[in-house]
This record gives C-alpha cells, structure tokens and sequence, in this order.
C-alpha cells in the first residue's frame, strides 16, 4: 500500500497524466494540420503509386492472412505458428529495388495484422518476430533502412483489431472462441500496448510516411480514444499521415481517406463509404492477385495492362493506387508479382509524366477513361473507345495544342462551349491507354 506522500505522488502523477491526455484528446477534435504535415499531404498525392505487402506469421500456412480466423484456432494452436516462420530469403534492398523498378513510391507493410503479432522489434510484448521465431531479426528496421537509402517512404500498417491479445476486450464482431478469458482491460489495451507499439515505430524508424490503420470496424462503437492516439503520432512525427481504414467518413485527426478495392465513392465493395473528401488526398487499395496475405492457391493474377488501367483510373479520380502483394513465407517475392510490376515499371517509364504529380482532371471520368492534371497540361486517358472522334464534355481553359504521349505526334481537336472533340489517333495493339495531352492558356 503506497503511504501518504506515495499516495499524493501517485494522485498527482494521474492528474499530469490526464491533462496531458485530455490536452491530446481535445488537439486533435480541433484538429489543424502542421505545415509538415500538410507538405507531406501534398507529396503523397504526388506520389500516385504504391505497393502494400501483407506478410506475417500466417504467410507459413499459405492460407491468407484471416487464417486464426478462418480455421477458428485456439490462441495456443496459432501460439505455434511463428516457430515455423524463418524468411531466410528476406531481402530488403530486393523488395524497395522491386517496388522502385514499379514506379511505385511508397511502400505499406503489415507492421501487424489482425493476429497481433508484431513484425517488429517490440519491447510491449514478447508477441513479435524478434522473440518468437527462429529468424529473430526485425525486418522492418531493415526495410526502413533501405526504403531510407533508396528515397522511399515507409508507411506502417497497424491492425487496431486484435485476435490474440486479452485486454481486446469486449470482443468485437469478428471474434470467436479461441481461448482468451472473458475480461480484459480495455483501456491498457489501446492505452498501453497499441500507443506503446505506435509509439515504438515512429520512434525507432526514422522518418516514417504514416499509420494506416486497419480493424477499428470490428467495433464500431467502441471508445477507440483516437483523438489520443492521433495527438500521439502527430506529436512524434508531425508529418506522418494518419490513414484509417476504418470505411467511415473521416474524422478530425485523419490525414487522408482510402477506400479498400474501390475508387473514391464508388463502393462496388459495399462496405465503404460513399462519401468523398474534397479536403484530405485520396487513396484506393487493391490486391494484384485475389488475396492480401500469401495464399498457396491464388493464381489470379491481375494482367500488367489491368493493373495500369487501375492505376490510370485512381488517378483520374483524384486518387493514389495502393497495390498488393504477399510475399512467401520464406521472404521471395512470387515471380508472378514481380514480371507484372516490372512490365508496369516499363510503361510508367513512358507515361509517368501523365500520373506523377497530377490532380484528377477537369473532365467527369466516365467508361471512356480519365483525365488528369498538373500545371497548363491536361492528360487525357482514353481506355475504352473505338471509335475516332471522342466527344467531352467542356473545359473551360483555352487548348492551345494537343499531341499524344508518348510520340508527341498532333492530335486534331475542336475546342466550343459545348464540349471538346478529339480525333484519336488508331489504337496500338496492346495499348492500355491512349494519352493525348493538352496543353492549355492556364
Ligand atoms: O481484414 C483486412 C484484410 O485482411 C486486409 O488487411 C485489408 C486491406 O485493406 N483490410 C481488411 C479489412 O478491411
């Protein structure tokens, strides 16, 4: 029992705790993005293109990540898993080279997902890769580091869900018997571990791009306390931007909206919103094959051509394309995965300047295609039409001159009131996308 001047110590150590929460908590309901922040904002728009890896100790099965879940194991039976995880092969400079020679720019991994098992060095809990398994590295250090050398940026994906630990607790939608009590504190739980864990990769990591959450729809209603945990990581790091995949409508504190295999409002999905922010960037994810987690029996393969179109697509609707790919157990990267990366890598090579550093264009997308734009040029993507003249709707700035990227041939076009025409030129065969580019008055 703490005496009386252990007592007034430990009373006013919980007062300077909750006023430093309570001054969190109220920062981020009035929440004003930091200049680094918004900066950061802005060149994650530029960006455009990123690959998102989901890998963990659940790769070992071959069965996607939702595999505790799926196969309803008991926390003792999955206990075993990480023993079996040993990515000999694991190559850091291999996966930021591959994502590099994509084109793509940034990089999201599964710091953890839905088990809770840290891919990282964490001193919260010995439920992680350094002190579970026989590779005992941490292999986001190494990615940080040469994502760092390399001139990527490192976004960390953060399961807020949890399957294995027993303060997520009540349970959330998702849940089932797997051997956990029946009590669990809450509050230690977001508090403790999941800030301690923020706390630690945005500590031990350098310069990171940003959180992107995950899990927080498996209870909805819950008492999450964002706007500390917020507060929290835009006080380390001002300029890392808070992505939650949480399929609401953003919330003070946020930095950019996603939508899970979906652009922006459409909700073909039916678990996103349809709403849209016109404030905060915009970024869709999707998965190169059909699974996020390695799966053995997954061999359906997007084309290159079909992952462009995505690419051109998101970008047309103001939105960055997060791509997926699960990486085997042993840490290679399916040879399927990185042929098709590296034939987008070669047409990005050739039409990057119509998708890096653009907004969506003045033109509605439609099924015809896109536009994009930056500066006094309006891109034009033309990813369904046959026929030779393609009719728009108006542009208000004056076209000056239109030619086709990337041969810079002249494109004829009548620019009224009513609307825009373009002569196309024939399609190649094999062209994913015919860009005209207009150069415009301003
Ligand atoms: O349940 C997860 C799923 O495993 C995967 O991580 C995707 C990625 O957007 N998000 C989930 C559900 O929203």
């Amino acid at each position: 029992m703490p005496n009386g001047r252990g007592r007034f110590a430990q009373f006013a150590f919980i007062l300077t705790l909750a006023v430093f929460i309570s001054e969190l908590g109220s920062a981020q309901s009035s929440y004003q993005p930091s200049p680094e922040n918004l900066q950061a904002r802005r060149e994650f728009q530029d960006m455009k293109f990123g690959m998102f890896i989901h890998w963990g100790v659940y790769s070992v099965l071959g069965d996607g990540e939702w595999v505790f879940h799926n196969r309803k194991l008991k926390v003792d039976e999955y206990n075993r898993l990480p023993m079996f995880f040993d990515p000999e092969k694991f190559d850091a400079h291999a996966w930021v080279s591959l994502a590099k020679s994509a084109g793509m720019k940034y990089i999201t991994i599964t710091s953890r997902h839905h088990d809770g098992f840290a891919m990282f060095d964490s001193k919260i809990s010995d439920w992680n890769i350094v002190q579970r398994t026989p590779y005992k590295k941490d292999p986001l250090k190494m990615l940080a580091d040469e994502c760092h050398r390399q001139g990527i940026k490192l976004f960390f994906y953060y399961s807020q869900l949890d399957w294995h630990n027993p303060d997520y607790y009540p349970r959330g939608v998702t849940s089932w018997d797997n051997g956990r009590p029946d009590h669990g504190d809450w509050d230690a739980y977001l508090d403790h571990y999941m800030d301690g864990q923020l706390t630690e990769l945005l500590t031990n990591y350098g310069p990171v791009g940003g959180i992107w959450f995950d899990g927080m729809w498996d209870k909805p209603n819950a008492d999450w306390h964002l706007d500390k945990t917020y507060a929290l990581i835009h006080k380390l790091q001002p300029a890392a931007l808070i992505i939650p995949n949480h399929h609401q409508t953003p919330r003070p504190g946020e930095d950019v909206q996603t939508f899970e295999r979906d652009l922006p409002g459409q909700n073909t999905a039916g678990f996103n919103t349809n709403y849209v922010s016109s404030q905060l960037p915009l970024e869709s994810s999707d998965t190169l094959n059909e699974n996020w987690g390695f799966n053995i029996g997954d061999s359906k393969y997007k084309s290159a051509a079909e992952l462009e179109r995505r690419l051109v697509r998101a970008a047309g609707n103001n939105s960055n394309l997060l791509m997926n790919i699960g990486p085997y157990p042993n840490g290679e990267i399916d040879p399927q995965f990185v042929s098709r990366l590296h034939e987008i890598g070669e047409w990005m090579s050739k039409y990057g300047d119509s998708i890096y550093n653009t907004r969506g264009g003045p033109i509605p997308p439609g099924d015809w295609g896109v536009t994009t734009q930056k500066e006094n040029k309006i891109y034009v993507h033309v990813l369904n039409w046959s026929a030779p003249m393609l009719a728009l709707a108006p542009v208000t700035r004056k076209i000056t001159a239109a030619h086709t990227l990337p041969e810079n041939s002249p494109v004829e076009f009548t620019q009224n009131p009513d609307g825009l025409i373009l002569k196309l030129p024939p399609a190649k065969e094999n062209e994913t996308d015919r860009v005209i580019v207009l150069t415009t008055s301003m």
